[in-house]
């Protein structure tokens, strides 16, 4: 039920994260992949700010279901020609919020359909592995933008592909479209025991 999310905060500095124990999923990916645009769909409230022009802001944003599980959206990466381990480096509250936040659950990396994973997403995902030993999901955005059949075709083959090698979960959406959101949604309920 939409009316069960709310915003909660935007976070500055680790001294300003929640303190209690309610689990969190973060959702990160390249600057304009649909982070904001997916979690207002998966809301199904415009609970989160979206825009045409790719920033970089440096907060978290936590959204929150009931008393039960928190959304949290990333700072986009990919913006400034910075690598992945320099992300950490000169965002404290990242490194920090990896190092010790006991609330992660799990990490939704959102992947453009349309490209894939570009080099930065390789340096992160194996920046992750290294510093956290939560799940990694791939969640391919924009699913929508691949409009021509043979596209669509090579899409999945990539697709499939890269769920070999990686052997995680993968999930497709669209904002114009439910089903893949639906899936998204019910996976991240279940991992916490809500059936809705
Ligand atoms: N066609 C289409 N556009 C999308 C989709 N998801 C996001 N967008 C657009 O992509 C742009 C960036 O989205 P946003 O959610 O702000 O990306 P963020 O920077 O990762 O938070 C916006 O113009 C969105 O409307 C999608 O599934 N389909
Ligand atoms: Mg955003």
């Amino acid at each position: 039920m939409s009316e069960d999310w709310k915003f909660i905060k935007e976070v500055h500095s680790f001294k300003e994260l929640p303190s209690d124990q309610i689990p969190e999923f973060i959702f990160w990916g390249r600057s304009n992949v649909g982070k904001s645009s997916l979690i207002n769909s998966l809301t199904k409230k415009k609970i989160a700010k979206t825009s045409r022009t790719p920033g970089r802001t440096k907060s978290l944003v936590f959204f929150q279901y009931k008393n039960i599980l928190r959304i949290v959206d990333f700072p986009g990466y990919g913006f400034s020609k910075i690598s992945a381990s320099e992300i950490l480096k000169l965002d404290l509250l990242l490194d920090q919020y990896f190092q010790k936040r006991p609330n992660l659950k799990k990490i939704f990396l959102l992947i453009d359909s349309r490209h894939l994973l570009k080099p930065i997403d390789l340096s992160i995902i194996k920046l992750l592995e290294k510093i956290s030993e939560k799940e990694i999901i791939f969640v391919f955005t924009k699913k929508d933008k691949i409009k021509n059949l043979k596209l669509l075709k090579k899409n999945n083959e990539s697709l499939n592909l890269i769920k070999k090698e990686f052997n995680k979960n993968i999930f497709n959406t669209s904002i114009k479209e439910s089903n893949g959101i639906i899936l998204l949604k019910k996976f991240l309920f279940k991992s916490q025991n809500i059936h809705d």
